[in-house]
């Protein structure tokens, strides 16, 4: 398919950002190809460089709940654009936004913002040694937590798809602190408990993994953390990065029940700018300077328009009582996704929790509970996939180890027509 505006764009961008891109993923390399480059997007759809129209499913990779570019979050920036870009200094919508959070998390007890994923579960990294004493870090293969440098040790997401899941320029003195066990194994997080659990401070666990596809915890695993962590005193850390007010108003945890001792939040927080939050039990976040001796700041944290971005779209989701109307454009969405594997003759493996999803180019009665079972699925199909809808007008994440996401602005024909083109590739692979 020819794209000559956004190979132009691309072949400029490749002399002057590394890769071409700012995020590694966005490079197509997952997929093979060039990536497109975007014009503008509204709603569930997106225009690239070359005027072709595409129903989206990343979404800005989450963030994009109620669908791209919102009245009512292009409304709050531009009237809090109006008194001011940026202050550096303490101002009413922090305290909204702390407010709102710690009413809908009740795990939270206190906050603070800062400007992406990273940073909040950079912080939380560093507050959990700080409380603790410990230097520790249990993470599970396939978790991606942002690139921090104690997580970026047999991680997902860009750094799985590129074949790099242990980043080179972390010192192999601080890797050793990071302890990696496969997800969903209780023995190894017994064992590793038994062996070394008055060094560890925390372990950190993407609350739904969604960075080697998506899978879930079985039952009980996370009830075995829990008592684990509470009988030695080392703290969860919840990363809610990508379900925080997408799966529910409270986030995962609301759902499946587990009080963490610190969350970590971005994505829908800031309905599209770039903003993060963390936080949790009172004591561990008293810890924070100025008030205990746990370093964290940032210029820009808890800037106008990001916040006011932010809670105007968390407002509209409880205005429009979004999380079960996302869980039943979810349903439908996999109703027809199942339908159209059928039609297909296709028994691929397809995954859903709400508004997100996944498709394992593997058979539906493999199980899919970590990431080694993730890795089983054919690549070369999913490439083929991806490429195929994407002519047809359907964009889906470029790698299949990211998952999708439904937003509020997708409607049943945006569902039924991405059916049919899927159904149709899938005829084809
Ligand atoms: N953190 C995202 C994947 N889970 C990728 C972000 C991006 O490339 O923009």
């Amino acid at each position: 398919m020819k794209s000559p505006r956004s190979s132009a764009l691309f072949s400029e961008a490749r002399k002057l950002i590394p890769g071409g891109v700012n995020s590694p993923v966005r490079a197509f390399r997952g997929v093979g190809g060039e990536p497109f480059f975007v014009e503008r997007a509204t709603g569930s759809h997106i225009w690239d460089a070359d005027g072709r129209e595409l129903i989206d499913y990343v979404g800005t990779w989450g963030p994009a709940i109620l669908g791209h570019a919102p009245r009512v979050v292009i409304d709050a920036i531009t009237s809090a654009a109006a008194k001011g870009v940026s202050f550096g200094i303490p101002h009413a919508l922090e305290v909204e936004m702390a407010r709102t959070i710690c009413e809908w998390v009740p795990s939270i007890e206190k906050v603070r913002m800062v400007n992406s994923g990273t940073e909040a579960t950079m912080s939380c990294v560093r507050l959990a040694r700080g409380f603790t004493g410990r230097g520790k870090i249990v993470k599970f293969t396939g978790c991606y937590h942002g690139h921090v440098d104690s997580l970026l040790v047999k991680a997902g997401s860009g750094a799985l798809t590129h074949g790099t899941p242990d980043s080179a320029g972390v010192p192999a003195e601080l890797a050793a602190l990071t302890i990696t066990l496969r997800y969903n194994d209780p023995d190894a997080l017994r064992a590793v408990f038994a062996a070394q659990g008055n060094e560890i401070a925390a372990v950190i666990v993407e609350s739904v993994p969604a960075n080697a596809g998506l899978y879930f915890p079985e039952p009980g695993f996370y009830e075995l953390m829990r008592k684990l962590c509470a009988e030695h005193e080392s703290l969860i850390i919840f990363d809610e990065v990508m379900t925080g007010f997408r799966l529910a108003r409270g986030g995962y945890q609301q759902l499946c029940g587990l009080k963490p001792d610190l969350t970590a939040l971005g994505k829908v927080i800031g309905g599209g700018l770039p903003v993060g939050a963390f936080g949790g039990r009172r004591e561990i976040m008293d810890q924070l300077s100025p008030d205990g001796p746990v370093y964290q700041a940032g210029t820009l944290s808890g800037n106008p328009l990001a916040l006011s971005a932010g809670l105007a779209q968390l407002r509209e989701l409880e205005r429009l009582d979004g999380w079960a109307k996302l869980d039943a454009l979810g349903a439908e969405f996999e109703e027809r996704t199942r339908a159209g594997l059928k039609r297909a003759g296709r028994d691929y493996n397809f995954r859903r929790i709400g508004s997100m999803f996944c498709l394992y180019f593997t058979s539906a009665s493999t199980p899919i509970r970590n990431l080694e079972e993730a890795m089983l699925s054919d690549k070369a199909a999913f490439a083929k996939f991806f490429h195929g809808c994407l002519e047809r007008g359907v964009y889906f994440a470029p790698s299949q180890f990211e998952a999708g996401f439904l937003s509020l602005a997708h409607t049943s024909e945006d569902i039924a027509r991405t059916a049919d083109i899927a159904a149709e590739v899938l005829g084809k692979i």
